[in-house]
């Protein structure tokens, strides 16, 4: 059995967080493995706004000793990191257990929230986690601050960050334009220090996105669990998208889910 942890919130709306990372896994045959971080409760009667409760860091490291000296796993992923001290126990995890094919969503913004991440925990990401990141798979703000960079607004612009990232010492940069650029295609750049590789796929009109990135990076870590390539684990996690997207449905009036299900491996 292949196994792949989590180190992330729980979206109690299900679409995202580690609701979206346990469902990608189970479509993709993986084992998943939990480390909550926080609980984020979405308030219908404030307008969806999004509460975050975070758990103490202490009971994290709980989790991750549980999962990674109890079990052991094939592939981790990060999400929603709410302190630098979490950022600090990951990045000495990573190395305590000597993890190689770690993936890093830089969750900074969602919609709902302007900002999830405090500014602590971003600096202490962009020093601690992109050395240490296989794989990170950054939207464009998040590429921005991490490449040190005003925002992007062109396929250019994603590329500069993407290099600057990759000499921080993040092996491969996924960058995902989702539908922030202005055009038909959503372009997602794909760097590992040698080939700019851009992947253009056609918007899809009316699909809800809640939970897209969290999907996305669930899919990348799960191929890499059962030991596919980085080329190979990205193929594979944007057709799971694609469909999840285009069976994406509404939820209420402040947001849809994506149909994590609508995928089934072969
Ligand atoms: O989509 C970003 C995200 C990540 N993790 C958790 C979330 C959200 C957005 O709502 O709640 C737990």
């Amino acid at each position: 059995m292949y196994k792949a942890m989590t180190i992330a919130g729980s979206d109690t709306s299900g679409g995202a967080g580690m609701e979206a990372d346990l469902k990608t896994f189970q479509e993709l045959g993986v084992y998943g493995m939990t480390a909550l971080t926080c609980i984020v409760a979405q308030n219908p009667n404030a307008d969806w706004a999004h509460e975050i409760y975070p758990i103490e860091t202490s009971v994290i490291e709980k989790q991750i000793t549980t999962i990674l000296q109890g079990i052991g796993c094939d592939a981790m992923k990060t999400g929603m990191l709410g302190s630098a001290d979490l950022v600090e126990l990951i990045a000495a995890t990573i190395d305590k257990y000597n993890l190689k094919k770690v993936v890093i969503d830089p969750v900074m913004v969602c919609k709902g929230i302007d900002s999830i991440m405090v500014p602590e925990a971003a600096a202490a990401t962009k020093e601690l986690l992109v050395k240490r990141a296989l794989v990170m798979t950054p939207n464009l703000l998040e590429a921005a601050y991490l490449a040190d960079m005003q925002p992007i607004t062109k396929v250019e612009e994603m590329k500069q960050a993407a290099a600057v990232i990759h000499d921080k010492g993040c092996q491969y940069v996924i960058m995902k334009a989702g539908d922030r650029l202005p055009g038909d295609d959503a372009v997602e750049l794909i760097y590992d220090g040698k080939t700019f590789t851009e992947k253009r796929h056609p918007k899809i009109p009316n699909s809800y996105n809640h939970g897209a990135g969290c999907t996305f990076s669930a899919a990348v870590t799960a191929c890499l669990a059962k030991g596919m390539t980085v080329t190979d684990a990205l193929s594979k996690a944007e057709a799971l998208i694609d469909a999840a997207l285009r069976g994406s449905f509404r939820m209420n009036q402040w947001s849809g889910a994506l149909k994590h299900c609508a995928w089934r491996e072969k």
